[in-house]
């Protein structure tokens, strides 16, 4: 607990000084605990909060300037009505009153003539609270029998890999990575997006532990590894099935550990008898001594522990990538050890504490248990555009998100918002590239002007967010603005209309009163855990037969491969020879800014700017087969869509991979476009997820028409 003398603690008080107590909204695993000072009703300071155990009182690049964020000039702060063409920017101010009753009748007349299933409220990673995801907006498209979006944009996939394995996607503890000797980063770049993991990394090595990163990028995480290991895109399960096979053929398998808790360890061996490392460094680019090597190691040293975040999962085959990935310390046996096994997200371990679906549901909601439609959130572009689909989309809520610049294959979402029978709403703190096209657009709070409850995904520690200050001009938060469009739609149900209190008592009602006494007063708490968390070192895996399943029935009656596999992409080097010819090269668009959170911070004087400006990263191979030099305008292309960009020669992509990174708006761009034009929205093997990774290109110069 905070402990400054002088200054009242804990509430907003519009005169005098106040410290508050708040927790970071963003989809970040850190989820940092945070103290704003605030003068006379304005907050004047924020920083991290000191004593929590996990951020220790540091923020990020992104958050550290927040405070220009929430009194940025460019803050929508009142409700503003769409003059000029969709997508023009061009908004006049108009009042609450005039936004509620223009959306209700808009509703009203579209759902009596589609139904229901007509409206789609779109909500994506903009605040990861509790109060701001679930609560009153999903009880309201509950009570209305909107469409309901299935899938993700990120977690689900790996989410379902690993539980395809395990039974749940549990993990270890991430601070308990201190305690590891060998830690593999696979697929996340933990300097750049899981920063304050780092100095638990760093303690673990100081005690003598290793660390190898395996990316096909080298990453600022990667340049300080022990080891760096580059296999190609999308070819990682082929890495583990060969890992697989020198651990089984050199007797680095913890048969105890195997035999008691896995089944299907049989059919395991048969099947990675056919991973020699040579066929595995023929797939994955790598060599054959590498692979053997990575194995050895990781056969041989305990605690020995995998960290994956996301990256990896935006892939046609990502949940089977993360289950085979998961298969390999059940080999090891590495759960046995406090520090070994895998990590992923710890948000898994809410789920006792807070009760997402109790909070959505309308106990006396008309339309709650009716059927609803689903439809794939990665998929909206598509059905925007869709002329078959009964009934159509007439109405989009969007809020918590940037859909335009964040969802894949971009052109095709611009195209459906673009139509004039689409009316769009948008609930945003900044005109977005999304926002461009609403129809109205409502003013949003920022997490220092609202309360909440914030859980983590990448620690235990459940975050309380104490309202700072006042909302800024009209803006609400997202549950005044479902409160507000519920009364406007004559709907009556009580739930709809509960307090912030009320919905924060009943997300807390698992909680001991200590427990709540100490996260109000500290702004954290620890879940109710034990300090040493063992999830599976006794096997207890929660499948069926308690076995985690290197063998799966489940998937086999899905008929996906019963057991680990490599696919190789349809749209990937090894994949489609059509598409390869006239689209060589493989597109990654990562997270590759400091000071970006997604597309959050890129319009801000202190974050794009500071960036530069979006370039494509190309190798010197790749660069002078096609005559192209540094710093040269480049077209980087597919069928999907078409961008313009700087080159940068680069050795941090390998030969036949170009990157280019992810966070810009399209309308700071000279032609409005977004990298997500050219990516990949077919949707992931499963767990609903989209494939942005697998996407071939073409470069060339500028002035090269179609070089295909
Ligand atoms: N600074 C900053 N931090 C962020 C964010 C941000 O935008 N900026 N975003 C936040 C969000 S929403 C998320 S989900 C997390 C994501 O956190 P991460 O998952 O760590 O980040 P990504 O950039 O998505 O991907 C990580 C790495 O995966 C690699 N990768 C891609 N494909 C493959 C593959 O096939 N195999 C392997 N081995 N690696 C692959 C990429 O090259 C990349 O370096 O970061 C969060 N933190
Ligand atoms: N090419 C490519 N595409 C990607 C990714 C990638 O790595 N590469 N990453 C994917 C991933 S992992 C993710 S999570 C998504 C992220 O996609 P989005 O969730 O769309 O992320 P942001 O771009 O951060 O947009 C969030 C918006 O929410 C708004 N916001 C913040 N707080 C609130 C609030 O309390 N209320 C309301 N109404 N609005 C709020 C912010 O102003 C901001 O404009 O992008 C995905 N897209
Ligand atoms: S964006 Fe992530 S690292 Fe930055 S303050 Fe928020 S939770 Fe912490
Ligand atoms: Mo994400």
């Amino acid at each position: 607990m905070l402990d400054t003398p002088g200054v009242t603690y804990a509430a907003h008080m519009s005169t005098g000084t106040s410290i508050v107590l708040g927790t970071c909204h963003h989809d970040c695993p850190d989820s940092c605990g945070w103290v704003v000072t605030v003068e006379n009703g304005v907050a004047t300071k924020m920083r991290g909060n000191p004593s929590h155990p996990y951020s220790r009182g540091e923020l990020c690049p992104k958050v550290n300037r927040f405070l220009d964020r929430v009194y940025s000039p460019e803050r929508i702060l009142h409700p503003l009505k769409r003059v000029g063409a969709k997508g023009s920017g061009m908004f006049e101010q108009i009042t609450w009153d005039e936004a509620l009753s223009t959306i209700a009748a808009r509703v009203h007349g579209a759902v009596a003539q589609h139904g229901p299933a007509t409206v789609v409220p779109m909500s994506s990673a903009g605040n990861q609270s509790v109060l701001a995801t679930v609560t009153i907006g999903e009880r309201f498209f509950n009570r209305l029998g909107a469409t309901t979006l299935t899938g993700s944009v990120c977690g689900a996939v790996a989410r379902e890999g690993v539980s395809a394995t395990y039974g749940n996607g549990n993990g270890i503890d991430p601070m308990d990575i201190r305690f590891s000797r060998l830690i593999l980063l696979w697929g996340t770049n933990t300097k750049l997006t899981n920063r304050h993991l780092w100095p638990f990394i760093e303690e673990a090595r100081s005690a003598g532990a290793r660390v190898v990163v395996i990316d096909p990028i080298r990453t600022a995480t990667a340049e300080d590894a022990d080891w760096f290991v580059q296999p190609l895109p999308g070819t990682d399960a082929a890495l583990a099935l060969g890992m697989m096979h020198v651990l089984v053929r050199d007797g680095h398998v913890d048969r105890d550990y195997a035999d008691r808790y896995t089944s299907g360890y049989e059919q395991l061996v048969e099947r990675v008898a056919e991973w020699t490392p040579e066929r595995a460094a023929s797939v994955t680019g790598l060599a054959a001594g590498d692979i053997e090597e990575l194995a050895t190691e990781y056969g041989s040293t305990q605690p020995s522990v995998i960290r994956t975040l996301i990256g990896a999962e935006h892939r046609e085959h990502g949940a089977m990538l993360f289950r085979t990935l998961a298969c390999l310390p059940l080999l090891t046996g590495a759960w046995r050890y406090r520090g070994g096994g895998l990590t992923r997200s710890s948000s898994g371990w809410f789920g006792a504490t807070i009760d997402r679906e109790g909070l959505g549901a309308l106990s006396s909601g008309t339309a709650a248990g009716t059927a609803r439609r689903l439809l794939n959130t990665n998929h909206v572009g598509r059905a925007l555009n869709d002329p078959q689909l009964d009934p159509p989309i007439t109405v989009l809520f969007a809020w918590n998100g940037n859909p335009l610049a964040t969802q894949p294959n971009s052109e095709a979402m611009r195209r459906g918002l673009e139509r004039d029978d689409l009316f769009t709403v948008v609930h945003e703190q900044f005109l977005t590239d999304t926002a461009r096209y609403a129809d109205i657009v409502l003013p949003a709070t920022t997490q220092i002007e609202q309360v909440d409850v914030v859980p983590a995904w990448g620690h235990l520690y459940l975050g309380a967010n104490h309202a700072a200050i006042e909302p800024l001009g009209e803006s609400v938060g997202n549950t005044e603005l479902f409160r507000r469009l519920s009364r406007a739609m004559g709907f009556t149900e009580p739930e709809l209309f509960a307090t912030d209190d009320e919905l924060i008592d009943q997300t807390l009602r698992h909680l001991s009163p200590e427990r709540r006494t100490a996260l109000d007063r500290d702004g954290y708490v620890r879940l109710d855990l034990p300090e040493e968390l063992l999830p599976f070192a006794q096997g207890g895996f929660p499948t069926p037969s308690g076995k985690a399943l290197l063998w799966s029935d489940a998937l086999a009656a899905r008929g996906e491969d019963p057991l680990p596999t490599y696919t190789p992409a349809a749209e990937g080097p090894q994949g489609d020879p059509a598409l390869v010819s006239r689209y060589p090269l493989v597109l990654l668009t990562t997270k590759s800014h400091t000071r970006f959170l997604n597309t959050s911070y890129s319009h801000l004087p202190k974050h794009g700017p500071l960036e530069g400006g979006p370039f494509v990263e190309v190798h010197a191979d790749d660069a002078a087969a096609r005559g192209l030099v540094d710093g040269q305008t480049v077209r980087v292309w597919n069928d999907r869509g078409s961008i313009t960009l700087p080159l940068r020669l680069s050795m941090s992509v390998r030969p036949g991979v170009v990157s280019v990174p992810f966070g810009w708006w399209g309308q700071h761009d000279p032609d409005g476009s977004l990298v997500n034009s050219l990516t990949n929205d077919a949707l992931s093997d499963w767990g609903g997820g989209v494939a942005f990774h697998d996407t071939l290109v073409q470069v060339a110069d500028v002035n090269v028409a179609d070089a295909t």
